[in-house]
């Protein structure tokens, strides 16, 4: 059951699906206090609150506060308190378990036993806002009648689900050239490359530097015939120049947002001086979304949004304080004071919250001010590009993710999450992160594989992308001046080849559980407490997850361990991996074990009477053969297992499951059989573990 209840006027923000009726009750389980989005509850000792999609920490958000305020925020240390989404929604777990989203654009804080340890207080400025609440009988239902609410999630095309290559720095063709040359030399897999800001001109939307790329529409096509894909990164700010048509043409239809006098706001990001779109008016989204067309004309079918927070170098009001700032000091005696005083005005000059009470949208006629919407702003502009990229080619599915989000944004595109750094702790923070972002309807997403800022590691590498095997979007980027990551860059690069081909083995099962997840509104990563919810020991499991129907990850995140402990809330199948990617299979109780896993190894888990199908081996999806499978399962005392499988074209927008297959398998004297005929697929071996056999 879901109920709404609304506070003031709220702004549509078209997060929900669902028209409810406003409840006139006041709200349930929480008391409110004064007439601002205050609301207080009591927890429990052993209450678990889960949710806030992209942020920091662990999988229970139990102990800490963090801040809804999509924020560029360049390192995630254990005590910053806002990322790049705002995905208000809390699934609280005790006495009472109960969903609560808080539908409002504007910035909240969640106070989850931080200030004190058994109170969860959820406050903000707004006087408008509307909070559901979802009330079923298990947290798995939960999720899902709150995907229900706010819609179904973005599809991407099969594509997206292959090894991606990115770092900030590429700059010119021979580049790129070279990168897909280094992995099919080596034999290593690879869907694509990404283009980062500096295939601009002058950093410019929807420009390609000539100079640099001067055959870029052939490029682009070689590239697609190598079966590799390239991908370039929009960001938010429009440079202000004369000629440059797209800052033109938002200057005379009044796209931009403005600043107190009706003026086009200026603000500074990577082109030096830009405007913002409005993405709040429809107009301005629909003008900024058609303009994709320039690059999909070229052959590109995926793009990445960016520095939509908005991210903000300076504005011209902050750098005016800031210069008088210093000038008042430049005549005195430089002490401590002025010293910190002189470093703070710099520091302050980017992303200052100031400059979003500085510029406003047009919502229908009606000016607000940018604060009020501001979460808004990286959702509308992902949904602009995402109404565009339809209304280019409407049958055809395009990549398309965001580095801001609110939720509503899943509808339109997935989400990367930021620059993390080659550190160990980020790679838990990854796998921690990815069931609280399919909570929220996020179910396409992924970090950067071995890190973004910082120098990686080969070790660190090879653990994130045998727990990036699994995620949705799999790409290895790195920031310009760090290490180079590209996997070529390694002295020894086999065991990258075979871990890579492995994923395109799995790829199948995971788009099957992706596509199954986004149309049953289920999670795609589940927190083994959703599954095996009356098992205590589950509740506080963060570093083991669930993935689809069969599977269960327990990755190593830690350097120089010898393997790990893993807890089972029920026998499972062991699957371990060497460093050849060969198989020892072996039935687990329920209960802990440690696990040997040196570098090149890593396990999965496959679960009671489940099975696994895996293809065979590829090194991009053109060339991936989805038809004929080895399957791999446990039976306990059973003699049929089936699992459904959908599969389809990848890349035409319309998917339903009604094309989707039973396969199923059944022992017959002492030898496990296919036991339907299905045309559309071939089983080439089946492997299944028996556990009276143990
Ligand atoms: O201020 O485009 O998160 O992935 O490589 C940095 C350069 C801007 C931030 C993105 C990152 C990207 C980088 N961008």
């Amino acid at each position: 059951m879901i109920r709404r209840y609304d506070f003031g006027i709220p702004f549509p923000t078209e997060a929900v699906v669902l028209d409810l009726t406003p409840n006139p009750e006041p709200l349930p389980h929480f008391t409110k206090k004064g007439t601002k989005l205050n609301f207080f509850l009591k927890l429990e000792r052993d209450t678990v609150v889960y949710g806030l999609g992209e942020s920091n920490r662990g999988l229970n958000k139990r102990g800490y506060l963090y801040e809804s305020f999509c924020s560029d925020t360049s390192t995630h240390t254990p005590d910053i308190f806002s990322m790049y989404g705002a995905h208000n929604f809390l699934l609280i777990s005790g006495k009472n378990t109960f969903g609560v989203f808080i539908d409002c654009p504007e910035k909240i804080t969640f106070d989850i036993g931080y200030s004190d340890y058994d109170d969860l207080k959820i406050s903000g400025e707004s006087t408008d806002y509307t909070i559901y609440i979802i009330e079923e009988d298990n947290l798995r239902s939960i999720i899902r009648s709150f995907r229900t609410l706010i819609g179904e999630s973005y599809i991407p095309p099969k594509w997206g689900f292959g090894y991606q290559q990115s770092r900030w720095g590429y700059s010119k063709e021979s580049e790129f050239y070279d990168i897909a040359d280094q992995y099919q030399n080596l034999d290593i897999p690879l869907e694509s490359i990404y283009m980062d800001i500096d295939y601009m001109e002058a950093y410019k939307d929807f420009t390609v530097d000539p100079s640099r790329f001067p055959n870029f529409k052939t490029m682009v096509s070689d590239l697609r015939s190598r079966g590799i894909r390239l991908v370039p990164i929009i960001d938010a700010g429009v440079k202000i120049e004369e000629g440059y048509s797209v800052y033109e043409e938002g200057v005379e239809h009044g796209y931009f947002c403005e600043d107190e006098t009706g003026k086009p706001f200026v603000a500074a990001v990577w082109p030096g001086r830009v405007h913002f779109p409005d993405f709040i008016n429809p107009a301005a989204r629909k003008w900024f979304g058609e303009k994709y067309k320039i690059l999909t004309d070229c052959g590109i079918d995926g793009f990445w949004n960016d520095m939509n927070e908005p991210a903000i170098f300076y504005s011209e009001e902050g750098l005016e304080e800031t210069f008088s700032y210093l000038d008042s000091i430049r005549d005195t005696n430089i002490g401590i004071k002025e010293s910190f005083g002189m470093r703070e005005a710099i520091e302050n000059l980017s992303n200052n919250p100031k400059d979003y009470d500085r510029f406003y949208h047009n919502h229908n006629g009606e000016r607000i001010v940018h604060r009020k919407l501001h979460n808004l702003y990286g959702y509308m502009m992902t949904r602009a590009a995402s109404e565009g990229l339809h209304s280019i080619q409407e049958d055809k599915r395009f990549l398309l993710f965001s580095r801001a989000s609110y939720i509503g944004m899943h509808r339109y595109g997935g989400i990367w999450t930021g620059d993390n750094s080659s550190w160990w702790e980020h790679l838990l923070l990854n796998i921690k992160m990815m069931p609280s972002l399919n909570m929220c309807g996020f179910l396409y997403s992924g970090a950067d594989l071995g890190g973004f800022g910082c120098d990686t590691t080969y070790d660190l590498m090879i653990r994130w992308l045998q727990f990036g095997l699994f995620t949705p979007l799999m790409r290895n980027h790195s920031a310009i001046s760090t290490r180079e990551q590209e996997l070529y860059q390694f002295s020894s690069t086999g065991y990258f080849s075979k871990l890579l081909k492995f994923r395109y083995r799995l790829l199948p099962y995971l788009y099957s559980e992706f596509i199954k997840a986004v149309k049953c509104h289920e999670m795609f990563f589940l927190p083994l407490s959703f599954e095996y919810e009356h098992d205590s020991l589950s509740r506080s499991v963060e570093d083991q997850l669930l993935i689809g129907e069969s599977l269960m990850s327990a990755p190593v995140y830690t350097q120089n361990a010898a393997g790990r402990y893993v807890y089972l809330p029920e026998s499972m199948l062991m699957v371990k991996f060497d460093s050849r990617l060969e198989r020892t299979c072996e039935i687990l109780e329920k209960g802990h074990h440690f696990i040997d896993l040196s570098l090149e190894e890593f396990v999965l888990f496959i679960k009671r009477n489940k099975f696994l199908m895996l293809a065979p081996e590829a090194n991009n999806t053109d060339s991936l053969d989805c038809t004929s499978f080895e399957i791999i399962g446990y039976s306990d005392k059973t003699d049929v297992l089936s699992y459904d499988f959908y599969d389809d074209d990848g890349i035409s927008s319309k998917v339903d499951l009604s094309s989707m297959l039973q396969v199923q398998i059944s022992k017959k004297d002492s030898v496990w059989k296919l036991s339907n005929q299905i045309p559309q697929i071939k089983i080439t071996k089946i492997d299944i573990m028996e556990a009276s056999v143990y």
